[in-house]
């Protein structure tokens, strides 16, 4: 007697087995087929012809990101700083698009575009006698390296006031161009006008290095280091997103740190 109930045991743990190795089963093959099924999706949507460098979905998740940064984004939020002693003497040198050996320096002048059609040429010395802002902070690469820098130059919102651009300051975006035009990016304007964004002309207390952008560059510490562009040739105005070297690249427009 006792032997039997212990062969119908067994008899009824194996069959519990075997139905729950096949539901095991057909869970697995739903969820891969799911996953399956979403990745070929994804893959097959458009999205390169648009120039945002990913696939439509990926670039919505990327766009939504976006939206909660600008809503927690605030000109309150200011990126650490460092007294200047801490500041490195040996300043990495990363990028060189748009720095081609062509360009000349002694004629160069900040295009200012206003309007279309309305366009100031500002040499360096003019941009030098309004108020002069330093900063320290730890500049961040999105290729994974930061560094503590010391930068001077004036505040893109004093510049803003100097030249009374309050009617463009209104606009969503500026948008800044190296003078080959080869490198680019666009900036929304409550970055463009946060406190620590500087249009710069000095590192360290010296006239910036030819290949760290001289005779001006933007430096935007609460952004990734993508987004500081060397050389400005053109700086412009407009509501809708200039274009920006990076993004179409894959990576986010707004890069924010
Ligand atoms: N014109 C221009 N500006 C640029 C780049 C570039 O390739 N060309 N690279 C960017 C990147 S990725 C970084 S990290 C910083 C590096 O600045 P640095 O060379 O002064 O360290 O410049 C940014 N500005
Ligand atoms: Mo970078």
């Amino acid at each position: 007697m006792e032997k039997n109930n212990r062969k119908q045991e067994e008899e009824v743990s194996s069959a519990k087995i075997r139905n729950l190795t096949i539901a095991a089963f057909v869970i697995f093959i739903l969820l891969f087929g799911g996953g399956a099924f979403t990745f070929f999706k994804i893959k097959n949507q458009p999205g390169e012809t648009q120039q945002t460098g990913v696939q439509d979905p990926l670039r919505k998740v990327l766009n939504e990101n976006e939206n909660v940064f600008n809503k927690v984004f605030s000109s309150n939020h200011l990126a650490k700083t460092y007294p200047k002693s801490e500041a490195v003497k040996n300043v990495r040198v990363n990028g060189d698009v748009g720095m081609g050996n062509d360009f000349d320096a002694k004629d160069w002048k900040l295009k200012l575009v206003k309007a279309d059609g309305d366009t100031l040429a500002i040499s360096l010395a003019d941009i030098q006698k309004l108020p002069k802002t330093e900063i320290t902070f730890d500049f961040k690469c999105i290729e994974g390296w930061s560094q503590v820098t010391n930068w001077g130059g004036v505040k893109f919102s004093d510049f803003v006031k100097a030249y009374h651009l309050d009617q463009q300051s209104q606009k969503k975006y500026i948008g800044l161009v190296t003078p080959d035009g080869e490198y680019y990016v666009g900036i929304d304007m409550p970055s463009a006008m946060h406190p620590q964004t500087l249009l710069c002309y000095e590192m360290n207390g010296k006239p910036l290095p030819m290949d760290q952008g001289y005779p001006l560059r933007l430096m935007i510490p609460t952004k990734y280091g993508i987004k500081s562009l060397k050389r400005i040739g053109t700086l412009s105005f407009s509501n809708e997103r200039p274009k920006d070297y990076w993004y179409e690249r894959g990576y986010d427009y707004y890069s924010g740190l």
